[in-house]
């Protein structure tokens, strides 16, 4: 049964944050305009034709730097209480370092924010979501360790400019990506593809500038503004292939392993990385003849430092795979994929139609993944600052509107019967936008973008009208059907 359970009777709680999210390359556009520098994706497309699946690029997107107000007037037509954005580090801080602000990129964000609290809409930024400066990518980006302070450099100069209108803070938008497809694979800039190491040097570097970002935060800002800081973790649900013990062993490790990898030095109680992937990569790196593990060490010092920097934890959600253990060596050697020696799958049966082939319909993963983190991470405060569904575009997104029922469903469900502490719930996205690799060809948006107009022309969807519904009822629409699927499959 691949429902969350029974149409919920449940409502979303009073005090329930309902959001929208969105990121600076995939809607400002603008690249270069007024002393915005390039970053890593500015590089990656403008320098490599092929990696955009329909050859588009990112220079005008949907053209956010100049249609903000339309973009907060969606937001007040959808009634959501807080609106996630991201701030674009080339923009507001060309060199990548301090020694230059650029007065127009702390204007465009310091104008965004006041027209969203003008009509009363919170605003949460996300301080890192994949664009570094090419400049500091020059000189090794997140694998060099100087980055740690740059990165600190930066949060001061938000925290500063900011911190007294903005009370959510997300430090990182998944980690994962940009270190395991960024560095290690090719997926995301800078797609350096040095797998087997660059990931784990990314990840160590950039664990060590989300806690410095939250110690300045908790240290200096907190008692001058109030407000939150957290991480946003992308995770897929991982349920066993069968119900073997090995296969059960193995989803478990890919949760470990993956989200985990980013979640237990900060969420867990003994702080540091799982013991599964510290071993696991020990192991290998000896049989590889390397004087030592390819993953990094932290000091007991670091692993404390690391430890509990978070106020929430933000999770990025959309699908669920089914895990087993491999039987041979799988991936490239080395990498995470072979160190960790599972394998991925996902079931032919599940709904999808959608235009991200990953993107099968599982609403009952999100509520065992809620339930999961519930219990592994002490009970923390969840958000969910993304999750979504992906089409060809068009205003009549009736897979859209069923997908979100059937994930608000499951949502229901963890809160009111497995008691998940779930605060806040965002819809990834507020419109079409530059979907990476894929271009414009994959539709997130509850708003359509006519990219070819030029005011970009922005339209709500029927899922649009969904979301406000559930927004303004709190509750699931009267005809939903947890059992019904179909909009997939027609
Ligand atoms: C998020 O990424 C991003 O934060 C957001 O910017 C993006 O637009 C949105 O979601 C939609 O993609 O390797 O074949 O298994 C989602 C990250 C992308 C991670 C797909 C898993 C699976 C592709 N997910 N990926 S595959």
């Amino acid at each position: 049964d691949l429902a969350g359970g029974p149409k919920s009777n449940g409502t979303f709680p009073k005090d329930f944050l309902f959001g929208v999210s969105t990121a600076a390359v995939q809607i400002e556009g603008a690249w270069n305009v007024d002393g915005k520098s390039e970053s890593i994706w500015d590089y990656l497309i403008h320098n490599n034709q092929s990696f955009v699946r329909d050859g588009s690029n990112a220079d005008v997107a949907a053209d956010s730097y100049h249609l903000y107000k339309r973009d907060v007037e969606m937001v007040r037509e959808l009634g959501v209480d807080i609106y996630r954005f991201s701030i674009s580090w080339p923009r507001v801080l060309p060199t990548g370092r301090t020694n230059v602000i650029n007065p127009k990129g702390i204007q465009y964000y310091s104008n965004l924010i006041d027209e969203l609290l003008k009509y009363n809409i919170t605003p949460m930024v996300t301080m890192y979501h994949w664009d570094l400066p090419q400049k500091l990518q020059d000189l090794g980006g997140w694998t060099n360790g100087h980055i740690v302070d740059y990165y600190i450099d930066y949060a001061n100069v938000l925290f500063q400019n900011f911190g007294s209108r903005v009370k959510y803070w997300v430090t990182f938008n998944e980690p994962m990506q940009t270190c395991l497809e960024g560095y290690g694979g090719t997926y995301r800039a800078p797609a350096l593809n040095r797998h087997g190491v660059a990931e784990y040097l990314c990840t160590h570097n950039l664990l060590k500038a989300h806690a410095g970002a939250y110690h300045l935060f908790n240290d200096t800002y907190r008692s001058l503004n109030g407000g939150k800081i957290g991480m946003s973790l992308d995770s897929n649900w991982a349920e066993p292939k069968t119900n073997s013990s090995r296969d059960k062993e193995a989803a478990d490790l890919y949760l470990k392993t993956h989200m985990g990898w980013y979640a237990h030095p900060v969420y867990s109680s003994e702080g540091n990385y799982p013991p599964e992937l510290i071993r696991l990569v020990n192991e290998k790196s000896r049989k590889q003849n390397y004087t030592r593990s390819r993953l990094p060490v932290f000091s007991e010092a670091e692993v404390q430092y690391i430890k509990g920097t978070a106020d929430f934890f933000g999770l990025n959600h959309y699908t669920t795979y089914l895990l087993s253990m491999a039987d041979k060596e799988v991936g490239a050697i080395p990498s995470h994929e072979n160190d960790v020696g599972i394998v991925r799958i996902q079931d032919s049966s599940w709904p999808s139609r959608s235009s991200s082939s990953w993107l099968k319909v599982v609403p009952f993963g999100f509520r065992r993944l809620l339930n999961y983190i519930t219990k592994n991470y002490n009970n923390v405060p969840i958000i969910v600052t993304e999750n979504g569904y992906a089409d060809f575009s068009g205003v009549a997104d009736h897979a859209r509107v069923s997908y979100y029922s059937h994930y608000l469903n499951a949502l229901l469900h963890s809160i009111h019967e497995d008691h998940a502490n779930v605060q806040g719930y965002f819809a990834w996205s507020l419109m079409d936008n530059f979907e990476w690799d894929d271009g414009y060809v994959s539709r997130f948006g509850l708003y359509l973008v006519d990219f070819d107009s030029p005011n970009k022309t922005r339209s709500p969807k029927y899922s649009a009208k969904l979301y406000s519904g559930v927004v303004a009822t709190r509750r699931l629409p009267e005809n939903y059907d947890p059992e019904d699927f179909t909009a997939f499959s027609s």
